[in-house]
């Protein structure tokens, strides 16, 4: 006899079963539609769909009178026997027995054709479409490469603070909070925090939200992000760059085994990388961003046009590095055989996607750090911590942030960032 309520078997299941198995399933109504007197009703769960026939005579009539009023995105439950039919969707159908209606869904807001900023306010809603759903099952993908990546080459996991006292990245995105009469700034980056741990830890990694007040409304800003940054003594710039090639390499590998049918879902047809990724000098960037008519000269940060541009100019993912130490953080060390460039290098990931990854070599001499925050009017007050990592067995060390977002951008081929997040934060946006 069969428990009212129970399930034996997920969606994803079915196609291995026999024909004339019995089954309970559980989900969602998907589609639905009447024809010959038949309702036909698509059972969706996290694993798949199928199509449920219901047919009187097969089940008792009031069971057929509550299954035509599961409306789009009803909760059901239904029991009945596989059938194998070539005119249903994958070649197998369920056969209603029996049937419940577990929580009704009436004139479901979300219909084809909603426009992007009705479905932004409905993403409660709108993280159940077969897109979202793809999208957000590659991002899971890539969080658990991510981590996975790091703890099987020796790094620790660690965790920063998300309240804190002073920039990163620059004052003009930093968010203000209210602190007890203090002002708190919402963190931009773990990267200071992870200088701190490698004193203790050696090679360490984060996997969490930063913020920037990024006002530009672009596709590729979030004002939150999941930033997964790590750090590591004893690294050059070289090494950095080694570090980041092998940790994207891998995360396209795992994302190809393991997601390939989210991909194939989202029509994006998506090879894994191999290393090396070429290295180009900030001045070749320039050089090639000038010849394909971008307006940008030497000093000033790559923008978003000249990344796109040299990123098309490469089928693979590609290291800037040594840009003008005018155009970076502080905190980044000048190159000792050329004072003007700063030993940073960004990760540009192809097809105009443009940066994804972030960093570089630290300052590690006291004298030369301290210099270099007044130079840039910054209070050496607010980062004596910071100082102090120079003051007690300094390091040659190096690190980087990868947005997250971003990278799933890439991955997906999606057209913006904010569907790589479930509910993303930008300027306009905190609700839902
Ligand atoms: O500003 S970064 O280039 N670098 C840092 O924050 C360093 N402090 C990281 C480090 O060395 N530990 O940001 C790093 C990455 C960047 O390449 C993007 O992929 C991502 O963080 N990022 C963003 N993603 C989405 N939205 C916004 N606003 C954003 N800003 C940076």
């Amino acid at each position: 006899m069969w428990k009212f309520g129970s399930r034996t078997h997920f969606v994803k299941e079915l196609w291995s079963l026999d024909e004339g198995e019995e089954v309970s399933l559980q989900g969602w109504v998907y589609r639905r539609s009447e024809l010959g007197g038949l309702l036909f009703l698509r059972l969706r769960d996290s694993t798949g769909a199928v199509q449920v026939v219901f047919k009187e005579g097969n089940l008792p009539k009031e069971r057929v009178d509550e299954a035509r009023k599961a409306g789009i995105e009803s909760s059901i439950w239904v029991k009945g026997v596989v059938r194998r039919d070539p005119r249903a969707p994958g070649g197998v159908e369920v056969v209603a027995r029996d049937f419940r209606l577990i929580g009704p869904s009436e004139n479901y807001p979300i219909r084809p054709g909603a426009g992007e900023e009705f479905l932004l306010d409905n993403r409660h809603l709108h993280i159940r479409s077969t897109y979202m759903r793809n999208v957000l099952k590659v991002r899971e993908v890539v969080i658990s490469a991510v981590d996975r990546w790091f703890r099987e080459n020796g790094f620790v996991r660690v965790e920063a603070p998300t309240f804190v006292g002073a920039a990163v990245e620059g004052g003009a995105t930093l968010f203000e909070v209210p602190y007890f009469g203090r002002k708190a700034y919402l963190t931009q980056s773990s990267q200071f925090y992870l200088e701190a741990l490698i004193f203790a830890f050696e090679n360490v990694y984060t996997i969490q939200p930063s913020f920037r007040a990024e006002k530009s409304r672009t596709r590729r800003h979030l004002t939150e992000f999941w930033h997964a940054e790590a750090e590591m003594a004893w690294a050059d710039l070289d090494g950095m760059m080694d570090v980041v090639e092998s940790l994207i390499t891998y995360v396209t590998h795992e994302v190809v085994d393991k997601a390939s049918e989210n991909l194939k879902a989202l029509n994006r047809k998506f090879n894994p990388v191999e290393e090396r990724f070429p290295r180009i000098s900030y001045d070749e960037a320039v050089d090639i961003a000038q010849s394909k008519g971008v307006d940008i000269s030497w000093g000033d940060d790559l923008g978003t046009e000249a990344e796109r541009t040299i990123s098309l100019e490469f089928d693979v993912p590609v290291f800037v590095h040594r840009y003008p130490k005018e155009a970076k953080a502080f905190y980044h060390k000048p190159d000792p055989n050329r004072g003007e460039v700063v030993l940073c290098a960004d990760l540009l990931a192809p097809e105009g996607i443009g940066e994804i990854v972030g960093g570089g070599q630290r300052i590690e001499d006291l004298d030369e750090l301290l210099g270099r925050i007044r130079e840039e009017g910054l209070n050496p007050d607010d980062y004596q911590w910071y100082l102090d990592l120079r003051r007690y067995g300094s390091v040659p060390h190096s690190g980087f942030g990868l947005g997250v977002e971003r990278l799933v951008r890439w991955i997906t081929g999606i057209g913006h960032v904010r569907d790589a997040i479930a509910f993303p934060r930008t300027p306009t946006r905190l609700y839902p």
